[in-house]
């Protein structure tokens, strides 16, 4: 007679079936959408330069690199207060992983390849295709390195004015050694407020007798408070104890967290925030209580002196956003073909497939958007952008930042849901990717205030922005020869014509309608960048 029968889970069996997990292959060489872009815009000799490091870091961001991230989302930093003797220390303790993170990204150039321009205005276009390879993998690591690389933009804006910062903390920034490179932080929110700076920052500046400044305030949120250096936001108090009120008394300071003897340069810090996401960066709250700083704008000039690093780090929060969208469809593209339900592959179910080619769509849309603004971006760093071309970098950085943060949202939580309960479940991976996306759109300017923002240049350029967008749009669309695309040009047409209208007509409606208008109008741009 044959065996016996055992049923599966009999004696304490665990039953046979065993779901296959998604794989992670090379970022890079499966990104299309990524590829040809760069391939169609950059000169061949500088695509066959960068090819190879793009692969291997696409391999390093699906392995080690990868690993570490997830390493961060659980070993997470924490202060000390104070030593067993009862002396206030306030030691930061973050975990190995987010050291061995901030050796890679000066290895790996993260913020180099900007400044050292091998490349010359295609060395934006390769940092960032690093920048959105990388965050959904850095462990948000790839807040520090936002912030590091808009200080570096900070102090080459500012290298005829304060040229000493050159040799003091530039170099630190751009460094690919480890043991060299500096990361720095971007302190501007106060507890009054973080998007309206001007009344709400209350820290105040006192001049010393060798010219430096001693800062006394509270700031209320700072990420990555193991940053070497930060860029901050203070209000100089004169020879009669009077400050400035709203923006014009706002100036910007460059300060060095550390002290020579390594002690902090009196600041406190007062706790780390507990949040919802972001578990992995030490954000704090944290008191200057006489903190040495050197004054880099003129009095006064503070936000429009901080603005650069604004841009700099509302593109890299776009790639980040874009990074994630990327990472979760690749997932659930791949798990669509390993996981069956009632008989099939899911990837077999037509309404599956849909949910899937969607998000894909959202996907190469965002990611056309934050690739043509780095590629604008590397000709405004190398001094070759026209007038138009600076008027466009103006308008799409607020317009990606809002847009594609919404959209990471939206398309992240689809994800999280093509894995049913599996996408749930925090060691897989998974669930992190929709915690750290909600900060999108709040941080670097939540989406109305930079809903504002574009109305803010449309108002300061008496709307030349908006025609510069127009010109770049319809130039695009004249190159529609066919039925179908000529279709589609027309309609992208039509809708960027009824928005202008709609601001020439309705002035007094423009606050209301800010949001609809910055999401038509990324829309519009979108649409345009599928015309090659
Ligand atoms: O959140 C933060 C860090 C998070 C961690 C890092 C993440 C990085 C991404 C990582 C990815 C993983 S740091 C805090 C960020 N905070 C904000 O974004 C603030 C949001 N609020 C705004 O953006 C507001 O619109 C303000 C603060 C800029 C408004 O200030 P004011 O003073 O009321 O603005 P004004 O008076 O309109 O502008 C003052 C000057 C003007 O120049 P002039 O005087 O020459 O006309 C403006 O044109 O600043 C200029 N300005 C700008 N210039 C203002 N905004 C801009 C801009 N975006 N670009 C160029
Ligand atoms: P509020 O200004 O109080 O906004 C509340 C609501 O009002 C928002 O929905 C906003 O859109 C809306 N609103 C405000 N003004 C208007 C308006 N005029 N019209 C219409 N709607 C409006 N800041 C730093 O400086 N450095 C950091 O390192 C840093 N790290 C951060 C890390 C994390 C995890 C988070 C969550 C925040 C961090 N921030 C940091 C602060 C962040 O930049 C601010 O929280 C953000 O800019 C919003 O400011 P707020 O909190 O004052 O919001």
């Amino acid at each position: 007679s044959g065996e016996q029968f055992v049923p599966p889970f009999a004696r304490a069996k665990i039953g046979s079936f065993f779901q296959t997990r998604p794989k992670l292959g090379n970022q890079f060489e499966e990104d299309q959408t990524l590829k040809t872009y760069l391939k169609r815009h950059m000169p061949t000799s500088v695509y066959q330069d960068i090819e190879a490091d793009l692969k291997q870091f696409g391999r390093r961001v699906a392995t080690d690199i990868y690993d570490l991230g997830l390493q961060c989302d659980v070993d997470l930093p924490k202060v000390e207060h104070f030593d067993a003797w009862g002396q206030r220390i306030d030691r930061l303790i973050t975990c190995p992983a987010w050291k061995k993170m901030h050796d890679i990204s000066a290895e790996e150039g993260l913020v180099a390849i900007a400044y050292e321009r091998n490349h010359a205005e295609w060395s934006r276009l390769y940092q960032m295709s690093k920048i959105y390879l990388y965050a959904p993998s850095a462990g948000l690591y790839s807040c520090p390195i936002a912030m590091t690389d808009g200080a570096a933009k900070i102090i080459e804006g500012f290298a005829s004015a304060v040229p000493w910062l050159k040799d003091r903390a530039f170099t630190h920034l751009v460094s690919r050694h480890p043991s060299d490179f500096w990361t720095s932080g971007q302190w501007m929110t106060e507890r009054r407020g973080g998007s309206d700076v001007a009344n709400g920052t209350e820290t105040l500046a006192v001049l010393q007798k060798d010219g430096s400044y001693k800062l006394f305030g509270y700031k209320w949120f700072s990420s990555a408070t193991d940053a070497d250096i930060t860029f901050t936001l203070a209000r100089i108090v004169d020879d009669r104890g009077h400050t400035t009120k709203g923006t014009k008394g706002l100036s910007l300071f460059y300060l060095e967290t550390r002290k020579e003897n390594g002690e902090l340069n009196n600041i406190y810090i007062q706790k780390l925030k507990n949040k919802l996401g972001t578990k992995q960066v030490p954000t704090a709250e944290l008191l200057l209580d006489g903190t040495v700083a050197y004054k880099v704008s003129e009095e006064g000039r503070g936000v429009a002196g901080i603005s650069s690093m604004l841009t700099i780090s509302r593109i890299h929060n776009a790639m980040s956003a874009v990074g994630a969208m990327r990472r979760i469809v690749n997932l659930a593209r791949d798990y669509s073909t390993q996981r069956t339900a009632f008989g099939n592959v899911i990837k077999d179910y037509p309404l599956h497939m849909q949910t899937l080619a969607r998000m894909e769509v959202e996907v190469r849309g965002a990611t056309l958007l934050t690739l043509e603004i780095a590629r604008l971006l590397g000709r405004e760093d190398t001094g070759i952008a026209t007038e138009e071309e600076k008027l466009l970098i103006r308008l799409l950085t607020p317009l990606a930042k809002l847009y594609t943060g919404k959209q990471a949202m939206s398309v992240v939580s689809e994800g999280v849901e093509c894995f049913g309960g599996q996408g749930y479940i925090e060691d897989t991976g998974i669930p992190g990717l929709l915690r750290d996306a909600q900060v999108l759109t709040i941080w670097e300017g939540t989406t109305n205030v930079l809903s504002l923002d574009v109305l803010r240049a449309v108002a300061k350029t008496k709307g030349q922005v908006l025609a510069a967008l127009k010109n770049d749009v319809q130039q695009k669309l004249s190159k529609a020869d066919n039925g179908d695309l000529l279709s589609c040009a027309n309609k992208i047409n039509e809708a960027i014509m009824s928005l202008l209208t709609f601001t020439m007509k309705h002035q007094d409606k423009m606050e209301t309608a800010a949001r609809d208008f910055a999401f038509n109008l990324s829309q519009v741009y979108i649409g345009k960048s599928f015309f090659f």
